[in-house]
């Protein structure tokens, strides 16, 4: 039996997970809510759109290793230090990430994974689901799925190798895409100093050939498909790069990526490799494909939405009736210790999937008392059920409630 897939549990004293138990304390904000996430593992339901996607990125990477059975459950170490990630870096805040404990945590991406296959493999993929706290709208929801990968050449043969390689594969592929990846460097976007310039160039651009084949792949159908490569930077590359493809008009960031900082392959036993590592959002690129309209209906059990996608294969979803909003606000006397986070993640807990967008209609600070006055107006609807006024009044009460008990602020 797969540990990933029993319920987990939480009591005053401990969290059980993917089969495992673990003490909380002061630092411990998962709930259950979060953590039943974590058996649903949506990316190998084979008829998923996020499982279709998947199969379809791994099939431009033939001779890679995937491992796709990770439990989301990492330490900090490999969420964080392992990736040289500054001490008082934001990402590690509790206002944006899930802790079960100080030193225990969901996963904030894949790249968690990456010094441990890297020294298992110099070709990888890592699939997985992923953990963040976050603001509640179409586009956004706590968990989501990247899909992790990375490839390493002998420094001293990397230019040769990597030349030909590109040369003889072009020869075969004649499809067009519009791009912008000739790789420069600048300050703010550096190379290593410990790395030779020419081999640096070279995987640069094995990087973005690579990808750039990978989404010409996926975007077959568009007969002209416009990429463009923007400087980033992440704790773990050097330089570093998000791709952006045009889509209707706009541009849509896909993934970041870069060189990978020579310290992580030397901590994984292989100073004498450099390599290329990417990071992309599976949803993002789910949306737009399968033309989905809400990131909620990736979670839907309803028949409706499961059955009508067939394995590698893209296809416009099918809408089943949409349900009519129901708006109810909330005002309140905010506190010192506010975060919008924290608010959506009591609501998320009340209200579950009901939920489609939270906003801040009104603010204003009382000119005597100083005291912040903050008013969110929530929008509930189902994607898949029709939800009575009685009910949204029951789960407002609630919310009502939750919030002064959890935020200690005062309802107006
Ligand atoms: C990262 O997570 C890096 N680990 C990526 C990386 C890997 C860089 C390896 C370099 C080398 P970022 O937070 O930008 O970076 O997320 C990567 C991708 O995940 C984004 O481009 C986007 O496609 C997707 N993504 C990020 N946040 C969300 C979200 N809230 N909902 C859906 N998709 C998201
Ligand atoms: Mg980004």
């Amino acid at each position: 039996s797969n540990p990933l897939k029993e319920p987990p549990t939480i009591t005053k004293d401990s969290i059980t997970v993917g089969g495992k138990t673990y003490k909380v304390d002061q630092a411990t904000n998962v709930t259950t809510t979060i953590l039943e996430k974590t058996t649903r593992q949506l990316f190998q339901i084979p008829t998923h759109p996020i499982a279709i996607i998947k199969d379809l990125i791994a099939s431009t990477f033939p001779d890679f290793k995937h491992y796709q059975s990770f439990s989301p459950v990492v330490t900090t170490k490999q969420n964080f230090d392992d990736l040289c990630f500054a001490k008082d870096h934001p990402g590690r805040a509790a206002t944006d990430t899930y802790y079960i404990n100080e030193k225990i945590m969901l996963r904030t991406h894949t790249s968690a994974h990456q010094l441990q296959v890297l020294t298992e493999a110099d070709k990888v993929l890592v699939t997985a689901d992923v953990y963040r706290r976050d603001e509640i709208d179409a586009s956004h929801y706590p968990v989501f799925h990247q899909m992790e990968g990375a490839e390493l050449f002998d420094t001293k043969t990397a230019v040769d190798v990597i030349r030909k390689q590109i040369a003889t594969d072009t020869a075969q592929h004649s499809k067009s895409i519009h791009t912008t990846d000739i790789t420069v460097i600048t300050d703010k976007n550096p190379k290593q100093d410990c790395h030779d310039q020419a081999a640096m160039l070279a995987t640069a651009d094995h990087l973005k050939y690579s990808l750039n084949k990978m989404v010409r792949n996926l975007f077959s159908h568009e007969k002209n498909l416009t990429v463009r490569w923007i400087d980033a930077q992440f704790p773990f590359t050097s330089p570093s790069w998000e791709m952006e493809i045009l889509y209707k008009g706009k541009w849509l960031e896909v993934l970041g990526c870069g060189v990978i900082k020579q310290d992580i392959l030397n901590n994984a036993g292989k100073p004498d490799k450099i390599g290329w590592a990417f990071g992309l959002g599976l949803e993002r690129l789910a949306l737009v494909l399968f033309g989905i309209p809400d990131i909620r209906l990736f979670w839907s059990q309803d028949e409706r939405f499961l059955h009508q996608f067939e394995p590698s294969k893209i296809q416009k979803f099918k809408a089943f009736s949409k349900y009519p909003p129901c708006f109810k606000d909330i005002t309140f006397w905010s506190n010192e210790d506010f975060h919008e986070n924290n608010f959506c993640e009591v609501v998320r807990d009340v209200a579950g999937d009901i939920v489609e967008d939270v906003r801040m209609i009104d603010e204003f600070t009382h000119p005597k008392t100083k005291k912040c006055s903050v008013c969110y107006r929530i929008n509930y609807r189902s994607m898949d059920r029709n939800v009575t006024n009685v009910e949204i009044n029951e789960i407002q009460d609630r919310l009502r409630e939750e919030v002064v008990r959890r935020m200690k602020v005062e309802l107006r």
